[in-house]
C-alpha cells in the first residue's frame, strides 16, 4: 500500500512478536488502510495479527445513544474478524494504561492505530508512547488523502485546501486491496468472545438520551444505505439537499463518524456508478473537501471547540459586538429544552433530540441563532458544542466542531456586512429559510 498513509510516532525497530492493530476511529474490517497495513506487516514478518478496540468509559460524555450505535457496529467487526481468523480483543478502560498492558502481556512487536485529529486521541497516543518500547505507527484510514499529507498547516478555507486535494486525488483515490483470511494455525492469542450485552449494561454513562431507530448500526447497513443513496437520492441531490422537508440527504454521517464506512469507499462507488453532474460535484465537495477541511482544522487548531480557536478577524468582530443588546437571551437549559420564542428553532432542537441529527441546512440556522440569543459568543460556542455532542449521533466529530466554529466564529468563511451581535459573521434568518422550504411542514414534523 501507499506508505505515505503511515506515520511513525516513535523510532523503535520492529522485533519479533505479534502485530497489534488498535482500532479506534475506523471501526470496520473492509476498506481500512490501518488493517491493510497491519496485515502487510504481519504477513511480511510471519507473525500473528491481533485487533483490539479499547472501550473508554465516559468518552467525552457520550450517552447510550452513541455508545449503543458504536457497540452494535463493533459486534459486526468481531464477527467479520472471526471469519478471517483474526483474534479480536475488547479492552475496557483508559487506553493510556490498557493498551500498553495488553502489548506487554502478549509481547507484541509493533502497535498500529488509526489517525484522529481530536485532542483526546492525541493525548492517549502521547501517554501510550511513554509506556511502550515497540514501534507505534499511525495510519490515516479516515481521510482519502491523509490529513498530514494534504497540508502541514491550518488551512484558511475550502478554496485553499481544494486545489491540494485535487492535485493529490489521482494518487490516493485508489481501490482497496481485500483483507485476506489467514490460515488457521493454533492461535496463541485466541479471542475472548465478548459478552456485548453485559458490556453495554455495565457502562456507567448517561442513559437519558435514547438510541435512535432510523439508523441500523454497522458496516453492512452502511453499504446498503450507500447503494440506496446513489440510485435513489443522488440524482436529485443538488436540487433537494438544502430542503429539510425532502428526504434528500445520504444519512451516512454517523457511519462515517464511527468509521463503519470509509469516505473513500463512498467516493469510489459514486465514481463507478454515477455520471458527472452537478449533484455528484455537490456531494463530493461535502464528502471530500469539507470533511478533509474539518480534519485539517481540528488537527492544527487545538482550540477547535472554543471561541479561542476562531481567527483574529472573527474574535475581533465578535468582541466589538459583545455588549450589543440581545432581543432574547437563553440559558443552556432553555436551549436544550426547546424553550425559545421561535417555533422554527425549537423544531430544529426537537429534531436533534429525537432523531440524533439536524438537517444540514437547519444545523447552520440552529447554531447561528444560538450565537444571536446567548449572553456571549464564548457561551454560544459552549452551548452549541455541548448540545451537538450530547444529542447528535455523530457528535464529537471534527465535522461537528468545525460546523459550530463556522456558524459562530466565521471559520472557513469570509466577513459579511456588519450587524448587531454578529458583527461581520454571516447572518441567517427565518425569512431565508422560508424562501428555501416549507417551514410549517418542518415545524409540524418536529414537534
Ligand atoms: N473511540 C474509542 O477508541 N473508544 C471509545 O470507547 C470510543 C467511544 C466513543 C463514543 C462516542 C463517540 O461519538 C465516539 C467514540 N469514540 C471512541 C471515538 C470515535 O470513534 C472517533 O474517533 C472520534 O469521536 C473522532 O471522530
Amino acid at each position: 500500500m501507499n506508505l505515505n498513509r503511515v506515520r511513525r510516532l516513535n523510532n523503535f525497530d520492529i522485533v519479533k512478536g505479534p502485530v497489534v492493530y488498535w482500532m479506534s476511529r475506523d471501526q470496520r474490517v473492509n476498506d481500512n488502510w490501518a488493517l491493510v497495513y497491519a496485515q502487510e506487516i504481519a504477513t511480511l514478518k510471519k507473525v500473528p495479527l491481533v485487533v483490539v478496540f479499547c472501550l473508554a468509559p465516559n468518552f467525552l460524555h457520550a450517552t447510550i445513544r452513541q455508545y449503543g450505535f458504536m457497540l452494535k457496529g463493533l459486534t459486526e467487526v468481531e464477527n467479520a474478524l472471526k471469519e478471517l481468523n483474526f483474534p479480536f480483543h475488547l479492552l475496557i478502560g483508559e487506553p493510556a494504561s490498557v493498551v500498553p498492558e495488553f502489548i506487554k502481556n502478549i509481547e507484541a512487536s509493533v502497535l498500529i492505530t488509526d489517525f484522529d485529529p481530536l485532542k483526546i486521541k492525541k493525548q492517549w497516543k502521547n501517554e501510550i508512547l511513554k509506556n511502550i518500547t515497540i514501534p507505534f505507527h499511525e495510519v490515516d484510514a479516515h481521510n482519502i488523502i491523509p490529513a498530514f499529507i494534504v497540508s502541514q498547516k491550518e488551512e484558511f478555507a475550502a478554496y485553499t485546501i481544494r486545489p491540494k486535494i485535487n492535485k493529490l486525488s489521482p494518487e490516493y483515490l485508489e481501490e482497496f486491496p481485500p483483507v485476506n483470511k489467514i490460515e488457521l494455525t493454533k492461535s496463541l492469542l485466541p479471542s475472548k468472545e465478548v459478552d456485548w450485552n453485559s458490556v453495554i449494561q455495565n457502562l456507567r454513562i448517561d442513559r437519558s438520551v435514547p438510541e435512535v431507530d432510523w439508523a441500523i448500526p454497522g458496516e453492512h447497513a452502511a453499504l446498503n444505505l450507500l447503494k440506496e443513496f446513489i440510485f435513489d437520492k443522488l440524482p436529485g441531490y443538488n436540487n433537494n439537499r438544502n430542503n429539510p422537508v425532502k428526504d434528500a440527504q445520504s444519512c451516512l454521517s454517523p457511519y462515517l463518524h464511527f468509521g463503519q464506512i470509509s469516505a473513500q469507499r463512498v467516493a469510489l462507488n459514486i465514481e463507478k456508478h454515477f455520471p458527472e453532474s452537478e449533484s455528484k460535484a455537490a456531494f463530493m465537495e461535502e464528502l471530500i473537501v469539507r470533511r478533509e477541511l474539518s480534519d485539517n482544522f481540528c488537527n492544527y487548531n487545538l482550540n477547535y471547540d472554543s471561541f479561542d480557536g476562531f481567527r483574529d478577524w472573527g474574535k475581533k468582530t465578535l468582541d466589538e459586538h459583545r455588549h450589543d443588546k440581545r432581543d432574547h437571551v437563553y440559558s443552556r437549559e432553555e436551549f436544550e429544552n426547546s424553550k425559545t420564542h421561535e417555533d422554527l428553532w425549537n423544531a430544529a432542537q426537537n429534531e436533534l433530540k429525537q432523531k440524533g441529527k439536524i438537517h444540514g441546512y437547519m444545523r447552520m440556522y440552529w447554531a447561528k441563532k444560538i450565537l444571536e440569543w446567548s449572553a456571549s459568543p464564548e457561551e454560544a460556542m459552549e452551548t452549541a458544542v455541548f448540545l451537538n455532542d450530547k444529542y447528535e449521533l455523530d457528535g464529537r466529530d471534527p465535522n461537528g466542531y468545525t460546523g459550530c466554529a463556522w456558524a459562530i466564529g466565521g471559520i472557513h468563511d469570509r466577513a459579511w456586512t456588519e450587524r448587531p451581535v454578529f458583527g461581520k459573521i454571516r447572518y441567517m434568518n427565518r425569512n431565508g429559510c422560508k424562501r428555501k422550504f416549507d417551514i410549517d411542514a418542518y415545524i409540524d414534523r418536529n414537534k
